[in-house]
């Protein structure tokens, strides 16, 4: 008998209630494409891990191909790959909630929900889309002002420019690439207000980089980079 491996870390965690965080292989439903995942196993449900940072050894300053196939360990600081979020959130019979959990150097922490999460194809650069937004560090994807909403929006990266500005106005700079001043990938929106896979700075250089890990809905507006975050989704 073929052995069927869990769809997703929801699945691991109703077939073995006990089952600790950490990596699992697993196989999205409707197809035949099986990967590792970090799951986090908690008692509001079975997570799989897309971003973790918690210091600068892994850059992610990286091109388009790194961040659709994913880098670093699973186990530690990485990004799960953007085809993987893609190959599982397509499925049109399961819904995702996105979670974005952000500490700062002071020992604080915050975080963000959306519910109705779920990224497209590469045909449509990885298109963004969530829901409803709930939490403490605020609506930093839709924005802390109009017109940077990157819900919709497709990704960046510093090799492939989906980020609208061409060039944006900030103040006396125009700014057309948001992934070469902010670093990273991110679903750029002229630039916006979340901007998770930029440059890690350890805590007395952590203010002032265009650069940092932003989320400026709760830090800000002086560009506070942050001490670590991850996010992180599973079924509704
Ligand atoms: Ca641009």
């Amino acid at each position: 008998m073929k052995r069927t491996l869990p769809e997703d870390c929801t699945e691991i965690q109703k077939q073995s209630p006990l089952a600790s965080s950490g990596v699992y292989v697993i196989q999205p439903a409707g197809g035949s494409t099986r990967f590792k995942v970090y799951c986090e196993l908690r008692s509001d449900g079975g997570w799989v891990v897309l971003q973790r940072r918690t210091e600068g050894v892994l850059s992610f300053h990286r091109g388009w191909r790194d961040y659709k196939y994913g880098f670093g360990s699973m186990d530690d600081d990485h990004w799960l790959g953007l085809e993987k979020v893609h190959l599982l959130t397509k499925e049109k019979y399961k819904k995702w909630t996105l979670r974005v959990d952000l500490w700062d150097h002071e020992g604080g922490a915050a975080y963000a929900e959306y519910n109705n999460f779920k990224i497209g194809s590469e045909a449509t650069a990885y298109r963004l889309q969530v829901g409803r937004y709930s939490g403490t560090a605020g609506d930093a994807i839709r924005g802390a002002y109009a017109g940077i909403d990157q819900n919709g929006f497709g990704f960046s990266t510093i090799d492939r420019d989906n980020d609208g500005c061409s060039p944006c106005i900030f103040g006396d700079i125009a700014e057309l690439e948001c992934a070469f001043s902010e670093g990273g990938g991110w679903w750029y929106s002229s630039c916006g207000s979340a901007s998770l896979n930029g440059d890690w700075h350890p805590f007395g250089d952590h203010i002032g980089w265009a650069s940092g890990l932003h989320w400026l809905t709760w830090k800000g507006p002086a560009p506070y980079s942050l001490k670590a975050t991850r996010m992180m989704f599973k079924t509704e």
